[in-house]
């Protein structure tokens, strides 16, 4: 009987709350999802929140910072999601650094300059937006709700990505040189971004099934390529792939071959970044624990219980 209602409602385009029975493959998977997202917000301050000491000027500093406390947000929100099905954040924590779960492949890559900021905002943060609106519909809804409020603030992000390589590329041609680079070292991990090819993942059939994806990573792919065409035309850059163009039949654009193996790479652990983001994710942990105690101890205090 259980399974019939999670059936219908699915079927009816409606969402499964909480304390809805499902199917333990279906927590599962939301919990793995989520965990990797959110795991995915907290890396990824790491890469951006790299320049906020190093930003030109009181103004890009304001707005960096602002950034990267968004991110922390959203981790936090997302944490929050999948503790709604039971899972406990201090476990998933454990559980990121211990290299038992993982995250966003992008985040394992360098900021070499400060183009990466107006790259990572552009391109990265384009690229989620890409991913996540169709996730506002997902069939889970404390995902699908704070993806409604993450997407809103990802828009801003990519928005001040734009405008600072718009900035940058009115500048000297040293500045135009740096952005140029940073296109040509984001390009390709952007497009990993979205996962392996649709043949080669493994989830994408069950996951559509239950309307947790909405579609499949080669069609959001070729959404994010198509609407950066243009807007890297607008900017002046050139995107770092010769087999670019648009195939009037399929109404697309082509794109060259993505090296998969690169992307196997960086997501088992050796990437160029790997090690460092969770070194620096578990010194903070470490760092943070006597934070945590004093919290759970004014906490039992307030509610008479003794620590
Ligand atoms: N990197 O069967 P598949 C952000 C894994 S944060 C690493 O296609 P699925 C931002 C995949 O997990 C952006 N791993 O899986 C933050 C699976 O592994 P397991 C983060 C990847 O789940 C700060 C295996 O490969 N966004 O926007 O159906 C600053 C097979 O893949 C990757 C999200 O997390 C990858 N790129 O589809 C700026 C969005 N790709 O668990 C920006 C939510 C695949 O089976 N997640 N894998 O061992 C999703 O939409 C889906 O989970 C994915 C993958 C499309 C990513």
């Amino acid at each position: 009987m259980s399974e019939q209602v999670f059936e219908a409602t699915i079927a009816k385009d409606q969402r499964i709350e909480p304390r809805d029975w499902m199917p333990e493959g279906y927590r599962k998977t939301m919990i793995r999802q989520i965990a990797q997202h959110a795991h995915s917000e907290i890396i990824g301050m790491q890469p951006e929140g790299a320049w906020i000491t190093r930003a030109p000027s009181l103004r890009r500093k304001a707005i960096l910072l602002a950034k990267v406390q968004d991110e922390a947000g959203h981790g936090l929100y997302l944490y929050s999601a999948a503790e709604t099905l039971g899972a406990d954040r201090g476990d998933l924590t454990r559980r990121l650094i211990e290299g038992r779960q993982k995250y966003s492949s992008i985040f394992n890559y360098p900021t070499l300059t400060f183009a990466d900021v107006g790259v990572i905002g552009w391109l990265v943060d384009g690229a989620a937006i890409c991913n996540q609106v169709p996730l506002c519909r997902s069939s889970f809804g404390p995902y699908a709700r704070a993806m409604i409020r993450i997407c809103k603030e990802e828009s801003f992000h990519q928005r001040q990505g734009y405008e600072l390589l718009m900035t940058m590329m009115r500048g000297t041609p040293a500045q135009r040189e740096m952005v140029q680079d940073a296109v040509n070292r984001w390009w390709w991990p952007s497009l990993m971004m979205f996962g392996p090819p649709d043949a080669e993942s493994p989830n994408t059939a069950q996951s559509m099934a239950w309307k947790i994806k909405r579609h499949t990573n080669d069609e959001l792919r070729q959404r994010f390529v198509d609407m950066s065409v243009p807007q890297a035309g607008a900017l002046g850059v050139t995107l770092p792939d010769g087999d670019l163009r648009w195939n009037a039949e399929r109404e697309h654009y082509d794109f060259g071959e993505i090296d998969w193996s690169e992307l196997k790479r960086v997501i088992s652990g050796d990437g160029p970044m790997n090690r460092e983001r969770i070194a620096h994710r578990r010194r903070a942990d470490e760092q943070g624990a006597w934070v945590r105690e004093a919290a759970a101890a004014h906490a039992a205090k307030r509610q008479g219980v003794p620590a």
